[in-house]
């Protein structure tokens, strides 16, 4: 079975990374999709975010990364692909979850939305936590892959984002 995992990945963190991975052990193939919105502001430009995920994702031959603006059901149509997974985290997560998986499916019907729970070691960790973290001069080394760490300091060096 393919998989689409969607987000903003804005940077990716090790929260995605281990969602990523645990798709890659149970699917054939899993399509990481970067939203591409230029209504969105967001850190990095989708080049960025498309580079460091090819970069974080580099040991699992069947994770490709791609990214997609519009609608994620036109994109879904697109790829030929049914199945979405979303990680959780928290029940701060469960309304805005339901309500994109029952939206996508009342567009779609044949959508199904597959939700991952979070490790408990990450069940805190966004990309905005650690955005504010680097922006602080804290240490996210634990949080993040070592590529995504240096691209953060160097777009927020001296505080400025
Ligand atoms: N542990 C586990 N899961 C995690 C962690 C963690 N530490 N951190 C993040 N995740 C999960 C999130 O819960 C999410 O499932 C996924 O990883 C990606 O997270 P983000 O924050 O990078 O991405 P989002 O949630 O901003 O992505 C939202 C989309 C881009 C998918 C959504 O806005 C979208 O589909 N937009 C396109 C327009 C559209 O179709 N809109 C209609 C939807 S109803």
């Amino acid at each position: 079975m393919i998989v689409i995992y969607p987000g903003s990945f804005d940077p990716v963190t090790n929260g995605h990374l281990d969602i990523i991975e645990r798709c890659s052990k149970k699917f054939d193939k899993v399509i990481v999709a970067i939203l591409n919105n230029s209504s969105k502001k967001t850190l990095f430009t989708v080049e960025e975010r498309t580079e460091l995920l090819k970069q974080a994702v580099k040991k699992y031959d069947n994770v490709e990364i791609d990214n997609f603006s519009g609608l994620l059901i036109d994109y879904a149509k697109e790829r030929n692909v049914t199945t979405m997974v979303r990680g959780l985290r928290a029940v701060s997560d469960f309304e805005y979850e339901m309500q994109m998986a029952l939206v996508n499916k009342k567009l779609y019907g044949d959508i199904e939305t597959l939700f991952m729970v979070s490790s408990g070691e990450y069940a805190y960790l966004s990309s905005s936590i650690v955005k504010e973290v680097v922006m602080f001069g804290g240490d996210v080394s634990c949080l993040v892959p070592n590529v995504v760490e240096k691209a953060l300091k160097e777009k927020l060096k001296g505080g400025q984002s």
